[in-house]
């Protein structure tokens, strides 16, 4: 028997808390062999309701799950943690300023961090969902000197599912024929879809597509703001596609990539690609051996390069915003 993974999962009591727990649960974080053992952090009014998802959880007899505690203190929170989903976090409400969302944040980000540092197991996996996803996961990295840089995370996944099915739709090839798609950059209306490198059926993408108008005009627009469309429709933001792609990030953080293909994932960047070091964005990364590492050696034509380049500009601006406000 396996010793349970320890998976610790903040804003538990959320809307996307909600997607997520039942199918880590049901074994699809990790591997359908790995017993997990849940802990649940939520601020102190949101207790409550994190107990009632723990009452569910229970009804559901999951022979995977080997116990669930919820708490409102990090520390006890990330305790022994292997795996950290970060999704609660301070969204912006009407005439926030920017410099105050990030503060906010910083004030969640900044003793999580710490907390990761102080009390997680060694072997600590990090996936930031709560936005701005790529800073927070920066500001919780600046807080935890002790674990490696690669260990923090911020979700670009969803936009990268997103991508993989508008490329679909306009092809008509099947999902499972669609490999090397890449979402560069921070996880916001400046990321940059790129299916200049993508292939269709072993043809490369671009081509196959053969629509640069679609491409400006459509494609990377819908990507981009899925979420705004998303909101708009169902009346709240993306929780169950969310919670997927969350659950699609770590499950290949840790079982791996397949041979030929590659993902999209936030990482901290080695200055890849032009990307200022430490900033973290994302990129086109592999797994292996429980490690993401980004592709290399790929051309950037112009079209691409100026659309990276805006979105990692926007990046380090954030950076420097939480940087003058001293959170990192
Ligand atoms: P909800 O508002 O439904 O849930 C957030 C939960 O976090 C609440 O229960 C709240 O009590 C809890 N929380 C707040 N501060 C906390 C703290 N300090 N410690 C622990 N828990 C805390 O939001 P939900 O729809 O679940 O979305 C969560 C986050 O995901 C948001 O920041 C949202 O913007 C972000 N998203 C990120 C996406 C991505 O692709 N990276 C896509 C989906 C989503 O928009």
């Amino acid at each position: 028997t396996r010793t349970p993974v320890n998976v610790t999962v903040t804003g538990a009591a959320g809307q996307i808390g909600y997607a997520l727990l039942f199918r880590i649960a049901s074994g699809q974080l990790l591997g359908a062999d790995v017993p997990v053992k849940l802990r649940l952090l939520e601020i102190t009014p949101a207790l409550k309701a994190a107990e009632g998802t723990a009452m569910e959880l229970d009804d559901c007899a999951f022979p995977l799950l080997q116990g669930i505690d919820i708490t409102d203190d990090p520390n006890v929170a990330f305790s022994g943690a292997n795996v950290g989903l970060l999704v609660g976090a301070r969204p912006r409400t009407a005439g926030m300023e920017r410099g105050d969302l990030l503060a906010a944040n910083g004030g969640i980000f900044g003793p999580q961090g710490k907390a990761i540092n102080d009390n997680a197991a060694d072997d600590i996996k990090i996936l930031v969902v709560g936005n701005p996803a790529n800073t927070n996961a920066l500001i919780a990295r600046a807080s935890a000197p002790d674990v490696p840089a690669s260990r923090f995370t911020a979700m670009t996944r969803l936009d990268h599912n997103r991508a993989l099915s508008q490329l679909a739709k306009k092809t008509g090839a099947p999902l499972t024929e669609i490999r090397r798609l890449t979402i560069w950059g921070n996880h916001s209306a400046t990321q940059y879809p790129d299916i200049f490198h993508a292939e269709v059926a072993g043809k490369n993408a671009a081509e196959v597509v053969n629509d640069e108008k679609w491409l400006a005009e459509d494609f990377i627009p819908t990507v981009a703001k899925r979420g705004a469309a998303i909101i708009a429709a169902r009346g709240a933001s993306s929780a169950a596609s969310a919670a997927n792609a969350a659950i699609d990030h770590v499950f290949t953080w840790v079982n791996g990539t397949p041979d030929g293909d590659w993902t999209s994932a936030g990482i901290v960047s080695d200055g890849s690609y032009g990307v200022p070091e430490g900033l973290i964005s994302s990129f086109p990364v592999t797994a292996k051996d429980g490690k993401f590492e980004i592709v290399q050696g790929l051309d950037i034509n112009d079209f691409s390069r100026s659309r990276i380049d805006a979105s990692v500009q926007e990046l380090a601006d954030e950076r420097d915003a939480v940087r003058e406000l001293g959170l990192i």
